[in-house]
């Protein structure tokens, strides 16, 4: 019996344990994911996880939290690099996944919510931050250029529920900005991405989504 490392404490529609999942498929390092169901916390969860929330992950005795903490860990102690070693562009790099963060959010009220004016406003608030973005994606396939990185650990996940949502109700979102498609197209198309969720995504996502009865699914 192979005893793993880490332990993954994760919801599987987490966006924000989908980063880590892809990091440690980018590192071909084995882990061992458990899920839980967040509208029923266990009891052992509520006590290891201080925020209440996923990702947690386990590293022996030690606890960690917070997806973007996770992250660089896991990048730190196992190859190869995915952050920048240069400190300015990785201080870049780390607030380019904070800003991601807050468009995962716009996002998600996008998708969750019931009012159609709400829908409208936050799409527009979204809309509003991608010239930021696009101005400074690379030129290669990536945020930074051919060369996979963590920042794109923390978009892929966003690119992916915006697929699904698009799929509901059209979003338009990244018409005039043809650097963002790209690297959303090559994002979604990368096997770490593929593989760094359960089989039926799609289908829990649409019915999580359905659920909640929100404007997008009208
Ligand atoms: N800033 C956190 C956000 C994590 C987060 O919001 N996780 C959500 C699930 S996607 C959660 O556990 N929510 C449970 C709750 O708030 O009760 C991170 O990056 O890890």
């Amino acid at each position: 019996m192979t005893i793993q490392k880490y332990e993954l404490i994760s919801f599987k529609l987490c966006p924000f344990v989908q980063r880590s999942v892809i990091t440690l498929k980018e590192k071909d390092v084995d882990f061992k994911i458990t899920y839980i169901d967040l509208a029923n916390k266990p009891d052992w969860f509520l006590k290891i996880s201080p925020m209440g929330k996923v990702p947690v992950l386990k590293v022996a005795d030690t606890i960690l939290f917070e997806s973007a903490v996770i992250n660089e860990y896991l990048d730190e102690v196992n190859p190869p690099h995915l952050h920048p070693l240069d400190p300015i562009r990785k201080a870049h790099n780390r607030a380019w996944i904070e800003f991601g963060s807050n468009l995962l959010m716009i996002s998600y009220v996008m998708s969750t919510t019931k009012d159609q004016e709400e829908f409208e406003k936050k799409r527009i608030e979204f809309i509003s931050k991608l010239p930021y973005l696009e101005e400074q994606i690379s030129n290669g396939k990536y945020f930074n250029s051919d060369v996979f990185s963590l920042v794109d650990t923390s978009y892929a996940p966003l690119f992916m529920r915006l697929d699904l949502m698009d799929k509901m109700h059209k979003l338009d979102l990244f018409n005039d900005y043809p650097k963002i498609k790209n690297w959303s197209n090559n994002l979604l198309a990368r096997d770490s991405v593929k593989d760094s969720v359960v089989e039926d995504f799609e289908e829990l996502y649409n019915q999580f989504i359905k659920k909640l009865d929100g404007y997008i699914t009208k």
